[in-house]
């Protein structure tokens, strides 16, 4: 009797899901919530089975934040006032700023950014395995197990904030504050104006571009008055100190950096 082949994984045009996903995740789930939280008593193995199961043997283009809602309720845990700091377009300088620091916490320093940071994966219905020959890019489709988590989590973080909240953007682009990324379309608008008082927003240049005067920029105007009009306050700064002498260190002969 001739059986039939399994049906053939669908071809995306994203990168697929990373190897040893599992074992990575739950890895770091163990060394955050195990070593360096313990206080937070997590059940790494149960927080698995969670993330799995929101994707996994379901349509890659279909996935909605339901289905992230219970790994989202088992991996929360809470955030100090004062301590968030957000970003757009400046990942790599951000995360670099709080592990020198250590003042101010990005998703990445909590669970759930701290496990997915970086890592590919989603599935598809005719299978119970994950799909790691490719995955869609959200050019393909909007609804994919990698951005419905970061937008969710994102969300998740923006509406736990309290306090003053910070921000590190891009100065060196044409629009520092964009109103279709993450932050510019979900974090802005889900901070808690009852709990959230101030927003500093730091605009970053390139070490090599003069700064120019970026707290001026019609796209940080825009973030000022979408800020104002939710009532929380707005301040800026086009050169922040400690962050320019972290960029310096790796460029230290730039002009920029003699002084330093
Ligand atoms: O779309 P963005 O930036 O404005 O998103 C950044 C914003 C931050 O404030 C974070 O709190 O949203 C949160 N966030 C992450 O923490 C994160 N880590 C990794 C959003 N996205 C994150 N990623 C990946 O980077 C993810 O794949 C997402 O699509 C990009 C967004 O980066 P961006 O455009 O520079």
């Amino acid at each position: 009797r001739r059986r039939e082949p399994p049906a053939p994984l669908p071809q995306w045009k994203g990168r697929g899901s990373t190897a040893h996903l599992r074992e990575i995740l739950l890895g770091r789930c163990f060394s955050y919530a195990g070593l360096l939280h313990p206080e937070l008593r997590k059940d790494c193995l149960k927080i698995w089975e969670a993330f799995e199961k929101a994707f996994i043997s379901k349509n890659p283009c279909n996935i909605t934040e339901e289905d992230y809602q219970p790994l989202m309720a088992l991996a929360a845990h809470p955030i100090p006032c004062n301590k968030t700091l957000l970003w757009s377009k400046t990942n790599e300088l951000a995360h670099q700023y709080t592990k020198v620091r250590g003042d101010l916490l990005t998703l990445e320093d909590t669970l759930l950014g701290y496990m997915a940071d970086g890592l590919m994966w989603c599935g598809s219905p005719s299978s119970a395995e994950m799909n790691y020959q490719s995955c869609p890019h959200w050019r393909e489709c909007a609804n994919n197990p990698n951005s419905i988590y970061w937008k969710m989590a994102s969300r998740i973080f923006a509406e736990a904030a309290c306090g003053v909240v910070h921000v590190m953007l891009n100065g060196s682009i044409s629009q520092p504050f964009g109103n279709s990324s993450i932050f510019g379309s979900v974090e802005v608008h889900h901070l808690n104006p009852k709990r959230v008082h101030l927003m500093k927003v730091w605009v970053i240049h390139n070490l090599s571009a003069q700064s120019s005067d970026s707290c001026s920029k019609s796209s940080i105007k825009e973030l000022k008055s979408i800020l104002e009009g939710r009532n929380i306050a707005f301040s800026c700064k086009g050169d922040h100190r400690a962050v320019q002498l972290i960029q310096c260190v790796g460029n230290p002969e730039e002009p920029a950096c003699r002084a330093c």
